[in-house]
């Protein structure tokens, strides 16, 4: 591996971690579908919150790709941890961090980071999913501050998170360039958390409706600039995207983890079935693109420390971890047979579960491919003029 010592031994703090205080958790949580009391404090206590944040507000950021590393390996044993931390560091504190005031940086960011507390980022709304530019929320101006109205669904950490970066209206006609970005937190007079969702996977995190009914915040709550929110939140999904990628890739990881594992100790015909060539072929093809899916997430969060644009980068690494992620799991529960697809036996049926959100949440897939595609748009031909054009005088006919 390309990765430095300091890497490898912050993967193997974090793998240690997760083995001894997430792992026992994972199966319970799943079933309960309950985020676990005590589960954000050992998150803290690890530096794991601040993972996105510098040092001078509380957090403990170093790289990204550290941060990517940590979500790899919580997601290895439990997808629920992993996006708790991904919507916790990626959507919920990194913000805050990025286009925050001094005076908000200092206020916010230290109860979330040094402190036990979850955040949250809410983005999406019931008419306004892929189409994030569509937001209905408002924002309208009141006595030096702002009265906010609307709904946020499928948001992640809703009812267990303190503060919560949110996205609303503020001029009426302007499209996308006319959101803004507010910091809220949990408790203010209007701001109430509605129905849990029932889900297929990550069943042990967080995902529930905010509702802003008449909430009242002063113009101190605002981030960044009136009518800057949607390129902020298309440049903390551009950040997300490596976490989701680095779940996915967790989550394929751990699944091979097992399959191999198994593969080895199970006998059939007499022989370990690893010897049969149609699962040590599986194995090989899940081995193979979760090292690629590995390079390309690792590449995207160095890309993002160099503060170049990496959007293609990051829409890359998501898109083909979740989709390889999707297929590592189910080729596990396949080799693993009916002790893959019961839950009582092995956990690679929930880790399939979960993984699913990966190619949904944060963009899906086929935003991904949109993104990559106008990028391609954009970039110079490496084909000198007129080397290739098509002549339609040699067309036939
Ligand atoms: N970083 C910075 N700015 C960006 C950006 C990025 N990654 N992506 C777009 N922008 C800017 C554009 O440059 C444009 O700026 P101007 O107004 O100055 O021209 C503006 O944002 C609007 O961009 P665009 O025209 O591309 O917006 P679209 O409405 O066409 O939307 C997509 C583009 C589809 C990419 C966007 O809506 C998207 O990512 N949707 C998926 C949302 C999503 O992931 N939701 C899940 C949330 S789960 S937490």
């Amino acid at each position: 591996m390309f990765l430095t010592e300091k890497h490898e031994k912050y993967r193997q703090k974090i793998r240690e971690f997760a083995l001894a205080e997430i792992e026992p958790l994972a199966h319970q949580i799943d079933l309960d579908q309950k985020y676990p009391e005590g589960h954000t404090k050992k998150l803290c206590d690890m530096g794991i919150l601040g993972l996105q944040v510098d040092p001078k507000y509380g957090g403990t950021y170093t790289d990204t790709l550290t941060y990517a590393i940590a979500v790899e390996e919580l997601s290895r044993v439990c997808g629920s941890t992993g996006i708790t931390v991904a919507a916790h560091c990626s959507l919920g504190t990194w913000p805050i961090f990025a286009f925050g005031s001094e005076e908000q940086k200092k206020k916010y960011l230290p109860p979330i980071t040094k402190e036990p507390n979850l955040a949250s980022f809410g983005l999406t709304e019931p008419e306004a999913g892929s189409d994030a530019g569509a937001t209905k929320s408002t924002a309208v101006k009141k006595d030096d501050g702002w009265l906010i109205n609307g709904t946020k669904n499928f948001i992640t950490n809703a009812s267990v998170g303190k503060t919560f970066v949110v996205t609303a209206r503020t001029t009426p006609g302007k499209g996308s360039r006319g959101i803004t970005s507010f910091i809220l937190e949990n408790g203010m007079k209007g701001f109430s958390v509605g129905k849990k969702e029932n889900k297929m996977g990550l069943r042990g995190s967080d995902t529930a409706t905010l509702n802003f009914d008449d909430l009242w915040i002063p113009d101190d709550n605002r981030l960044g600039e009136e009518g800057q929110g949607f390129k902020q939140f298309m440049m903390t999904l551009d950040g997300g995207r490596v976490s989701i990628g680095a779940m996915a890739l967790g989550l394929a990881q751990g699944a091979l983890d097992l399959a191999l594992k198994f593969a080895r100790e199970r006998k059939q015909f007499g022989k370990s079935i690893i010897e049969f060539q149609a699962v040590g072929h599986k194995l090989a093809d899940m081995a193979t693109f979760i090292q690629a899916a590995r390079h390309l997430i690792y590449h995207a969060a160095i890309l993002k420390d160099k503060g170049v644009w990496y959007n293609k980068e990051s829409a890359m690494c998501k898109l083909y971890a979740s989709e390889i992620g999707n297929w590592c799991c189910y080729q596990a529960i396949q080799i693993m047979g009916a002790y893959g697809y019961s839950t009582d036996h092995s956990p690679v049926e929930r880790y399939w579960r979960d993984v699913k959100l990966c190619e949904i949440g944060e963009g899906t897939s086929e935003i991904q491919r949109l993104v990559i595609s106008r990028e391609l748009l954009k970039e110079e031909l490496s084909l000198p003029e007129g080397f290739f054009t098509i002549d339609a005088s040699k067309l036939g006919g």
